[in-house]
């Protein structure tokens, strides 16, 4: 009897160290090999090429390092969408969480429960209002000084005369929210452009193309648009093309999703500012695992962005850049 009880101990202790059952968790092979970690990515929403691209360059870096990852989203750019989602993967437990939050404060709550729950965070393009003590890295775009050079294309490109009109997404989102600023900054600097405000898409593209109608009917002098977003830009296009305004009003847009690539090719739009979301995505997974490990983090990560026109869009150091609708 005694003799069988210690067979089957060394038994589970063996299995153990196969799987890699130690006091640090996360399954995995243990003996030396590396271990194996699961990742969950929740992207701020559904069908968004940022996030389709985003997703690539997370999966290409966890191919890498042999962990493994799961990517969900919420159906909306929603916080109480978005808050579901986090729950059910939390009850998942997997060891980091990479999420874009929808929302600088709505977020808050679920996301503190995640971290309570011993899982890693990591956000990916967007924060909280508190990000620097909730996650581990927070990887982003420059999205102020993406506003201001959107500011400053638009300027060049109306002449500096005329009102200008930005279509921002919803307020309480960071991305957004700093493009705004950066562009509402930079734009006072050309005295000629009077900035007539910020109407509101809620991330649809239907609500931008009727903001946009409405601003035109509203402004005879409206000379350029900031979409502040790929749905916010891809709306104002339609909007533009619907009222045969494109030759007298500009369009700058955040993103560089196929819709908003078709429309700078057709001359509807000027300016695309793209971010790199893959290397977003990558970087988040990288910085998931160093945290894991017990490794160093970068607490900031700023990711750059590629400022696409008809003239450069194929440019073999611009094409890379440009969003994918699936990997
Ligand atoms: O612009 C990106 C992202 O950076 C932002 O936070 C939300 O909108 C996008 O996903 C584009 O739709």
């Amino acid at each position: 009897m005694r003799r069988r009880w210690l067979v089957g101990t060394v038994a589970l202790a063996l299995l153990l160290a196969a799987c890699g059952g130690d006091d640090e968790g996360g399954g995995g092979a243990g003996g030396g090999a590396e271990q194996q970690y699961s990742l969950t990515l929740i992207q701020g929403v559904k069908g968004d090429q940022f996030y389709v691209t985003m997703q690539c360059g997370a999966q290409e870096a966890a191919a890498a390092a042999g962990a493994t990852l799961e990517v969900t989203a919420p159906d909306e750019f929603d916080a109480s969408l978005q808050t579901p989602v986090v729950n059910a993967v939390v009850a998942k437990k997997p060891d980091a969480i990479l999420v874009a939050p929808t929302d600088t404060q709505a977020m808050i709550p679920p996301l503190t429960q995640a971290k309570a729950a011993g899982i890693k965070l990591v956000f990916v393009d967007t924060t909280t209002e508190n990000g620097a003590e909730l996650a581990e890295s927070e990887i982003a775009s420059d999205n102020e000084e993406g506003g201001r050079e959107a500011a400053r294309s638009l300027a060049e490109l109306t002449g500096g005369k005329g009102s200008v009109l930005v279509i921002n997404v919803k307020p309480g989102i960071s991305t957004t929210d700093a493009r705004a600023k950066g562009f509402e900054e930079e734009i006072k600097k050309t005295p000629g452009l009077k900035y007539i405000g910020q109407e509101y898409s809620n991330d649809k593209p239907e609500t931008a193309a009727a903001k946009t109608t409405a601003a035109l009917a509203a402004h005879p002098d409206l000379v350029g648009i900031f979409g502040t977003n790929l749905f916010s830009a891809e709306g104002a296009a339609t909007g533009l093309r619907s009222a045969g305004a494109a030759e007298k009003v500009k369009i700058v847009g955040f993103d560089a999703g196929p819709k908003q690539v078709e429309d700078l090719e057709q001359g509807i739009v000027q300016a695309l500012i793209a971010q790199k979301p893959a290397d977003i995505g990558k970087a988040g997974v990288e910085q998931a695992i160093a945290a894991l490990k017990g490794e160093p983090v970068q607490k900031k990560i700023g990711t750059g962005f590629v400022v696409v026109t008809k003239e450069n869009m194929n440019d073999p150091d611009v094409k890379p850049f440009l969003y994918k609708s699936s990997c």
